[in-house]
């Protein structure tokens, strides 16, 4: 198949071709040239000429990263109402208004690939798109708030940072302003356990008892290990991931341990230990079987998570109607 790039530059040998214009590549050599912008850290925008697998695994990561900021906002939403003062409510709530903004921010930077909302949201609903495992967990305590925001916004940041100078314009652009909300997130969920960690014995059982219960699923955010990780090899060539699974799973175990050592918290995990000769901390294993079976659907939460996604699209749908019959009838107004 050959298709026409109106943005990529004509190579010189093709000038004899002049008169013909416009050129038609092949896309073999299409592909070519879109390598060396990548491996030159240009940036790849919407209507630029890209491979059809590189679209879809943008489409496929980055809708399911959104799919991820709608559901994760259910865990934490739980708490609002029970948060234990006026200041932590307040707060609770703009960082839940934060992940529905991330969302949207990122089903946008899908679209700009030709897929649409719609379509994105159906693929949720019915299952066949994943979300992120971590938000089939329960919340069972408020301690679990400054969890997610210590544990799960910081691993969420820690392959995030990266996807700032990932090779898609639109992607990397959200990501920057994402990142910076993300960075609050992770002091309010670290102030949480600051102030637990200081109080009560309760409190302080409460603190060790969601990260005895947060630790392992956060690892898990990070994705199967490397060498089970289909997209991997693909995506790190074309700069959508920057760098592995396993990197930054223990960049953040190394950056972590000694932020729960603050908090006077001790990690589950009894093979941690610094290795003086790595420059990094040893670690026991994932539970995989437990991985596989929350992206599989039969996580402790991925029923009740679904159930509402669908019926707050489901009580949502006469908002979307109404939104689009207005827009109707502004652009008409427009054009008269
Ligand atoms: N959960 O070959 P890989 C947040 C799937 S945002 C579920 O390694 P890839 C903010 C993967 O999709 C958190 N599925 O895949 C917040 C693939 O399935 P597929 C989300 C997982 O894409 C905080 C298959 O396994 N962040 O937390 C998971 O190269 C608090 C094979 O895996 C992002 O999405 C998992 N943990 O690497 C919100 C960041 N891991 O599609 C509210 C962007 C893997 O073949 C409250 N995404 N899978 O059916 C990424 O960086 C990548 O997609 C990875 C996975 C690193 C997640």
């Amino acid at each position: 198949m050959y298709k026409i790039s109106l943005r990529e530059r004509v190579p010189s040998t093709t000038l004899a071709t002049r008169n013909t214009f416009p050129y038609i590549m092949p896309d073999s050599q299409q592909e070519s040239l879109f390598q060396q912008k990548v491996d030159a850290e240009q940036k790849i925008e919407p209507r630029d000429w890209m491979p059809d697998g590189y679209r879809k695994n943008l489409v496929r990561q980055i809708s399911q990263h959104a799919h991820s900021e709608i559901v994760g906002m259910l865990p934490e939403g739980n708490w609002i109402t029970r948060a234990p003062s006026l200041r932590r409510k307040t707060i609770l709530l703009a960082k839940v208004q934060d992940e529905a903004g991330h969302g949207l921010y990122l089903y946008s930077a899908a679209e700009t690939l030709g897929t649409g909302r719609d379509e994105m949201v159906d693929q949720l609903l019915s299952g066949a798109a994943k979300y992120s495992s971590i938000f089939n967990y329960p919340t069972l305590t408020w301690a679990d708030i400054g969890a997610i925001g210590w544990l799960v916004d910081g691993a969420a940041i820690m392959n995030q940072v990266m996807l700032c100078r990932t090779s898609y314009g639109p992607y990397a652009r959200a990501m920057v302003r994402i990142c910076k909300e993300e960075s609050f997130h992770q002091r309010q969920g670290y102030d949480i356990l600051i102030t637990l960690s200081k109080g009560t014995p309760e409190q302080k059982a409460m603190a060790q008892d969601a990260l005895d219960r947060w630790w392992w699923p956060s690892l898990m955010m990070f994705g199967p290990s490397d060498k089970d990780s289909p997209h991997s090899a693909q995506s790190l060539k074309w700069k959508i991931k920057r760098q592995s699974n396993d990197e930054l799973r223990q960049i953040f175990i190394d950056r972590t341990v000694s932020q729960a050592e603050f908090l006077g918290l001790k990690i589950p995990d009894p093979k941690l230990k610094w290795n003086e000769a790595t420059q990094h901390y040893d670690w026991g294993e994932i539970d995989w079987t437990e991985f596989n079976e929350v992206i599989r659907g039969n996580g402790p939460c991925n029923a009740e998570r679904m159930a509402a996604r669908r019926k707050a699209h489901a009580d949502g749908a006469w908002v979307r109607e109404a939104a689009l019959a207005y827009a109707g009838k502004k652009s008409k107004r427009n054009a008269a």
